[in-house]
């Protein structure tokens, strides 16, 4: 394919924030008397803040709260996570991320993020990494939460690029068919058994050239 834009997720694709998501849901659920496993954790990936928080709620049987009270639960785990990723450093992002990302560039190819998460500005900040991207969609700018294509989609638009010469790279499964049903290309960071909707599997960003694009 004719590669003009490669569009990335950020976590669990140029950093791996899950851990901390994952510390700060199970501070809440503890609070709230009960706990969660990190298979469940894996479920969470790529899903929105409210919609993690009604599965974890599902989890530990808590019935219906008010709109008021699940605001006020959302906000707590947001202000731990916060807390956590204030401390990050260049060091945590993913192997090959930064040289990939500068990689496309060089090649000639856009390059956006369609992350889901709101907090992807002081994220990319802490990693130094906000000037490699032509445009950000995140968490505050798309209302439909992925498998919805909105996200890559408006990515796509904002590079004045179309969805047919648009590569995604995205580790979550909703992800993946979220760039498909943009009509977008999909290469899967993880496991194969896992991604199975995914164009091409890929461990990381370290395995992976710009060459290699157009055979995608
Ligand atoms: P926030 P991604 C997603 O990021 C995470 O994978 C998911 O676990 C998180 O709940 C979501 O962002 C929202 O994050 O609470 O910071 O707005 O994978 O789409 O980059
Ligand atoms: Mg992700």
């Amino acid at each position: 394919m004719d590669v003009k834009a490669c569009i990335f997720d950020l976590d669990g694709v140029i950093v791996d924030t899950a851990v901390y998501h994952y510390r700060a849901w199970k501070r809440l659920a503890n609070e709230l008397g009960f706990d969660f496993t990190e298979e469940q954790n894996e479920q969470l990936k790529g899903v929105s803040r409210m919609a993690s928080l009604k599965l974890i709620l599902g989890w530990g049987n808590i019935g219906h709260l008010s709109d008021e009270e699940m605001n006020k639960l959302a906000n707590k785990k947001n202000d731990w996570y916060v807390d956590m990723i204030t401390h990050m450093t260049p060091a945590e992002i993913l192997p090959g991320a930064k040289e990939f990302v500068s990689a496309c560039r060089q090649a000639g190819i856009k390059t956006a993020i369609g992350s889901a998460s709101k907090n992807t500005p002081v994220i990319l900040e802490k990693l130094g990494l906000t000037p490699l991207f032509d445009a950000i969609v995140d968490g505050n700018s798309v209302s439909a939460p992925k498998p919805d294509p909105e996200v890559f989609v408006k990515g796509a638009s904002l590079l004045g690029v179309a969805p047919a010469n648009c590569i995604v790279f995205e580790d979550a499964v909703a992800g993946i068919e979220a760039a498909r049903n943009g009509g977008m290309k999909a290469i899967g960071i993880g496991q194969p058994e896992v991604l199975t909707k995914a164009d091409k599997v890929i461990s990381g960003l370290d395995q992976i050239s710009v060459d290699q694009l157009q055979y995608i």
